[in-house]
């Protein structure tokens, strides 16, 4: 199954855009313009972009530590994401949530998290209410390679098969979870094959090819659609920049970056398109100039936002409940 050009565009200029914004988080970071401690998923684009390409604008997503790709892709305002990652009062959660806790409910992103395998035990509420509400939507949860050697995985992927939940669990296996290497830390080797023990599909794809994330997302969001339970897939992709911002990647080899930025996703499907004749140099260069400004936008936006006000510290921290006020 291959998307329509159209679509095969969306997806690269929403590569393009993860990766873009990305790297300038990375360069504002350095230059001390975002406080605190953050994470990025430079190289990882085609999993963020390719599984919400496959989802309807109404289903949920989950996501991890490593969340801002997740969010763009979800259609997440670049405003409102780069005003909260400086903490602002006019970012999406008004500066409150930060890097690895912000959400944004009005385009289905249920929350960036801290703790590794949270949404995997999330993802099965959520698939909960959706069988309830019968309103045939889907929720993706995001986790790493690390986080699926925690309990929480199996809890979850347990509970979703066992109530055939319309979940789909995306392992995003970058090959290392902080400083430990997956080889020297997973048993059995493969994630997917997990899946085997709890009576689901399991899949293990190449995670820096845009169009086999889609296309494995697009069947698992049908079966899950169908009330036939969850999936998980496995996709393989490379982290280009350290753990953390900063880490200085003493775990690894130089060689091992530098042949992961061989396998860019982005340029990938950037050759296709040019030999399908569907892109060429000047439209390319307006998708970068068009995002680029947008992200100049964005920045402009947070620099110009005033810090929350002290006495707003408490506001917005706990859910009203209809029943109480
Ligand atoms: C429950 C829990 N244990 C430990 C940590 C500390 N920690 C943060 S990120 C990380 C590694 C995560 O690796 P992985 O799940 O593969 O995701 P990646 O960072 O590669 O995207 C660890 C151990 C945490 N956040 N939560």
């Amino acid at each position: 199954m291959t998307p329509a050009p159209d679509r095969l565009l969306a997806m690269y200029a929403g590569m393009l855009r993860v990766r873009l914004f990305e790297e300038r988080v990375r360069e504002l970071f350095a230059g001390g313009r975002i406080p605190g401690f953050l994470h990025t998923s430079v190289g990882q684009e085609a999993v963020a972009v390719g599984v919400c390409a496959a989802l309807r604008p109404d289903d949920y997503v989950l996501s991890t530590h490593r969340g801002h790709g997740h969010l763009v892709a979800k259609g997440g305002s670049l405003r409102g994401l780069m005003a909260e990652l400086y903490g602002k009062a006019n970012g999406i959660c008004h500066g409150k949530g930060g890097t690895m806790h912000i959400a944004d409910a009005s385009v289905g992103y249920l929350g960036a998290n801290g703790v590794l395998a949270a949404g995997c035990v999330l993802a099965p509420g959520v698939g909960l209410s959706i069988k309830h509400r019968r309103s045939g939507q889907v929720v993706v949860a995001f986790f790493g390679d690390g986080a699926a050697n925690r309990g929480p995985f199996h809890e979850g992927v347990n509970l979703a098969a066992l109530w055939k939940l319309p979940v789909i669990f995306v392992c995003e296996n970058n090959r290392w979870a902080s400083t430990s290497a997956h080889a020297l830390s997973t048993a059995g080797g493969s994630i997917a094959a997990r899946a085997a023990g709890y009576g689901i599909p399991g899949e293990s794809i190449d995670g820096n090819d845009v169009l086999a994330v889609w296309d494995a997302v697009t069947r698992a969001a049908a079966r899950g659609r169908r009330g036939d339970g969850p999936s998980l897939v496995e996709a393989h992709t490379i982290r280009w920049v350290g753990h953390f911002e900063g880490d200085p990647q003493a775990y690894r080899s130089k060689e091992e970056v530098a042949a992961g930025r061989r396998t860019d996703p982005v340029a990938r499907l950037e050759r296709l398109l040019r030999d399908a004749k569907v892109l060429d140099d000047a439209h390319a260069q307006r998708v970068r100039d068009g995002i680029v400004a947008e992200i100049d936008d964005a920045v402009a936006h947070a620099e110009a936002s005033p810090l929350p006000e002290p006495h707003e510290a408490l506001t917005d921290l706990f859910a009203s409940y209809p029943w109480r006020d």
